[in-house]
């Protein structure tokens, strides 16, 4: 199944039908049509075709939400293209890593984001890149598809080593979007407010495929900015909503009123990334009179398992596989485990990936028996709903973003007087959990200003490490490894 025959359920079928709403540089709404969709992504498609994009080539961006990100999407379904989304908090050292490994034929970015592209990789201007499409035909442009080409290469840190990119097939993205379509009940009448990041598989994979295969309506923020979320769902009145669990801690800020109102007309409101803490899961269904439907997927594998639509949504799990999806629960060995007991998740489906680009050692340590094996550490009760209880590498998830900490160690270690560093995940009533690196250094050498600088200009904002905490030196076993759960407690 490729993705072009379930678009056009809207971009042909609802051609006429209002399908998107997004802010100019003003802040005044432009609205577009389906048919203006397929219209803007053929003429991309002309264009991207005459600058010599083919089937397989890499395209990048690195945008802010807004809708040429929507048309390249398109386009590159249209042309066969594997679209490389980039952070726009990435800096230097994730960039550089990303590009170089994707290899893409360029990157399209904004003048505001230009300066922290590598200089070695050819850059297109977003909106020169508009104009110019605007002026090419609009008759529809494709190359035939199936389930199996590539779509999508999505940088992941995975469970070990550097960051690795998920090829995922227009077959990932079709399965994924119908079992949601149809698992979450959106329809056509349904209005979508979307202010998660374009640039990974929560905004992409989820938001923009159940918008565009129900042929709802979508009102697309350039990000979530929780000072303005009541007059957003005060003006749009959205019936569905997808967020991390960072945002919904937000929204428990409105007034009562407020929030009761928006409740009131909120269909569906659906949490995933990061763990949503029971408490926030009981606060909102109080203050919103609606219950969160959280759910659980990766990179990888888009979405695994989910709370029921119809049924219980039980908090502080994330409910059952969804329909294709088979999860088992293992214990080291591989061995399936009896309910009740912990072990990591392992699933199969077509949800899942084909591989990590141009790494087959990592897929094959990913893969067993045909099982993608996802790290995360999880126990299944005797009902059959999950709960998730961590996860086998240290990787830390703030705000719904993930940090793997042994890239920021291995920069740690590079500068002037630092020892020995271990960056840990810590509390956070809003993020979940931020930074924080604990250090052992020679004082005289060591500068943390200077430290931090350079971090700032290397990583995205959201992996600084809150605060540099200095041991004598890092608690270690017998063998080395350093014990990172017998550090000193930090106390903010
Ligand atoms: C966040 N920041 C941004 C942006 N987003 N800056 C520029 N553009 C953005 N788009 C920065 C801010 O500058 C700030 O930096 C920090 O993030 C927090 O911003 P703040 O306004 O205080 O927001 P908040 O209320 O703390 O909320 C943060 C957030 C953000 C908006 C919820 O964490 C977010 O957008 N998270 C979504 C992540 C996501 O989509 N993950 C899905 C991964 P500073 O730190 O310097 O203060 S896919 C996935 O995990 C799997 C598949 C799954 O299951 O979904
Ligand atoms: P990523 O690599 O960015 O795709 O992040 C995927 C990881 O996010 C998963 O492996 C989980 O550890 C985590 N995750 C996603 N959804 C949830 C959830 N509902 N509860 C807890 N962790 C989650």
């Amino acid at each position: 199944m490729s993705l072009l025959p379930l678009f056009d359920v809207s971009l042909i079928a609802r051609a006429a039908q209002p399908a998107l709403e997004c802010e100019d540089a003003n802040g005044a709404f432009v609205n577009y049509t389906f048919g203006d969709l397929e219209a803007r992504s053929n003429q991309l498609a002309h264009l991207l075709r005459a600058r010599g994009l083919k089937s397989g080539d890499r395209l990048a961006f690195f945008l802010q939400n807004r809708i040429e990100v929507i048309d390249l999407w398109l386009a590159g379904a249209k042309l066969g293209l594997i679209i490389v989304p980039t952070n726009v908090l990435y800096r230097e050292r994730e960039l550089t890593h990303i590009l170089h490994d994707a290899a893409p034929m360029a990157v399209v970015t904004s003048r505001d984001l230009a300066g922290f592209i590598p200089g070695d990789v050819p850059v297109w201007d977003v909106d020169a890149l508009a104009a110019e499409a605007a002026a090419q035909v609009t008759t529809r442009l494709f190359v035939p598809a199936d389930a199996d080409t590539p779509m999508a290469l999505i940088y992941t840190s995975g469970t070990t080593g550097a960051s690795k990119g998920a090829v995922l097939t227009q077959g990932n993205f079709a399965t994924n979007a119908l079992t949601l379509v149809s698992a979450w009940a959106v329809s056509g009448a349904d209005r979508y407010l979307a202010a998660l990041p374009l640039f990974h598989v929560h905004g992409l994979a989820n938001g923009v495929h159940c918008w565009l295969f129900s042929g709802c309506h979508m009102r697309l923020f350039e990000r979530f900015e929780h000072a303005k979320a009541a007059q957003w769902f005060e003006d749009y009145r959205p019936t569905l909503f997808f967020g991390v669990p960072a945002m919904f801690i937000r929204l428990l800020e409105l007034p009562p009123e407020v929030a009761r109102a928006i409740g009131a007309r909120l269909r569906l409101a659906v949490s995933g990334s990061a763990p949503l803490p029971a408490e926030v899961h009981e606060k909102f269904r109080q203050r919103y009179g609606s219950v969160i439907l959280e759910r659980y997927g990766m990179t990888e594998t888009l979405m695994n398992v989910g709370n029921p639509y119809a049924g219980e949504r039980r908090p502080g799990t994330v409910g059952l596989p969804l329909a294709h999806v088979a999860v088992r629960i293992c214990d080291e060995a591989g061995a399936v485990v009896a309910d009740g007991t912990t072990g990591e998740l392992w699933v199969k489906g077509p949800n899942v990936c084909s591989g990590y680009w141009r790494r087959p050692d990592a897929t094959a340590a990913a893969w067993q028996d045909g099982w993608f094996r996802t790290g995360d550490i999880g126990v299944r009760a005797t009902d059959g709903y999950i709960t998730l209880q961590g996860r086998r590498s240290d990787l830390i998830i703030s705000g719904g973003f993930n940090i793997y900490p042994r890239e920021i160690e291995e920069v740690l270690l590079e500068q002037p007087g630092v020892r020995e560093a271990a960056v840990v995940g810590m509390p956070d009533p809003v993020r979940g959990e931020v930074p924080v690196a604990y250090v052992a250094v020679d004082a005289a050498k060591f500068d943390e200003a200077a430290t931090a600088a350079h971090l700032r200009s290397q990583f995205a904002s959201f992996k600084q490490p809150k605060a540099f905490v200095r041991v004598e030196a890092l608690p270690r076993t017998a063998l080395g490894k350093v014990q990172k759960r017998l550090l000193p407690p930090w106390t903010g």
